[in-house]
């Protein structure tokens, strides 16, 4: 982990309007930023930014993001993605299959149909005649490892998104690559650029060892990601399933629309999923990530451990997200 570019949990203030800023879920973001400056550092527009930007992460091999990722129970990875302007066009794809950039398909979605979501065939159908390469039915070498062990048991749990601790949390935690960064299975992205436009983007391989079919919250517009130009853009990472229930970055957004800071709106609605949840939020992982209309950022997670990476001028780094359940030996 690149300890070096950490930040402090406090709230960011990283530009005004005029500046471009883009934040992204945890430590892949900070490629997948410099991505996204690409267009913003040049005057382009956010949307372009934010899929561009994401696109970075979907290509890794070291992430789990994108084909690479672990596969449904059945042995099948299924990817879910959703983009969103400033003009409250957007564009979402789910249950999508060998498809390498399901964003880009997503934002086809916006911009070449009359409609906002495509699943399953259907997405996969509509990618293959817009000219998206199918790629090959195969595992990566690290998911067809997961899978063979997985398959020794089978036991289906609900997962355990992003809790650190695999012996606590079974093998729905994420992983530690060799690099010691964490393997996490989404990304979500949210720019302002130049002109003052906001734009959003989600993609992620849902949960590991999942059930076919199974949708998170990430392709879900209101869910996994919301943007309202006037206000400010939210998406959101962990157990997507606390996050449709409360429909969370859309809510994130309307909290600020009422004159909560980004951090404040975050932290009223993960509290509002640990009220919902119990002592079962133990047990689960939900972070909020939001920038509002004065380009000010700001996040908040229900375990300790979430990073967000934020890239504006002069400014590159990781930051330690506050929680509401700290680390047992902190
Ligand atoms: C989902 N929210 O499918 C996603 C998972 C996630 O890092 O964020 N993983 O529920």
């Amino acid at each position: 982990m690149l300890l070096s570019k950490v930040a402090e949990g406090k709230e960011t203030t990283a530009s005004v309007k005029g500046n471009p800023v883009v934040i992204s879920t945890w430590d892949a973001g900070l490629k997948a930023n410099k991505g996204a400056w690409e267009v913003l550092s040049k005057g382009g527009r956010a949307l372009d930014a934010v899929e561009k930007g994401v696109m970075v992460t979907e290509a890794s091999k070291n992430c789990c993001v994108g084909l690479q990722a672990n596969p449904d129970r059945d042995g099948f990875v299924t990817l879910d993605a959703c983009i969103m302007d400033e003009h409250f066009n957007c564009g979402s794809v789910a249950f999508l299959e060998r498809i390498k950039h399901p964003i880009s398909v997503a934002r086809r979605v916006m911009e070449k149909t009359p409609h906002v979501m495509l699943v399953g065939a259907g997405a996969q159908q509509f990618a293959v005649a817009e000219g998206f390469p199918l790629e090959e039915q195969k595992l990566s070498e690290e998911a067809q490892q997961n899978y063979n062990e997985w398959l020794k048991e089978s036991k289906y749990m609900p997962p355990a998104i992003n809790i650190e601790n695999k012996k606590e949390h079974g093998p729905f935690a994420p992983a530690k690559l060799s690099n010691g960064e964490w393997n996490h299975d989404t990304i979500g992205m949210v720019a302002m650029d130049t002109h003052g436009n906001l734009s959003g983007s989600c993609t992620t391989s849902g949960a590991g060892f999942k059930m076919r079919g199974r949708v998170g919250d990430s392709p879900i517009i209101g869910a996994g990601l919301f943007v309202d130009n006037e206000v400010g853009a939210c998406t959101a990472t962990g157990q997507g399933e606390d996050v449709i229930r409360v429909a969370g970055s859309h809510t994130v957004v309307e909290l600020m629309r009422q004159g909560l800071s980004p951090e404040a709106a975050c932290k009223n609605v993960i509290q509002r999923i640990i009220k919902i949840k119990k002592e079962k939020a133990n047990d689960i992982q939900v972070a909020f990530i939001a920038l509002n209309k004065n380009g000010q950022a700001g996040a908040y997670a229900i375990h300790e451990g979430f990073q967000y990476a934020i890239k504006a001028k002069g400014v590159e780094k990781l930051v330690n997200v506050k929680s509401i359940i700290k680390k047992k030996n902190a």
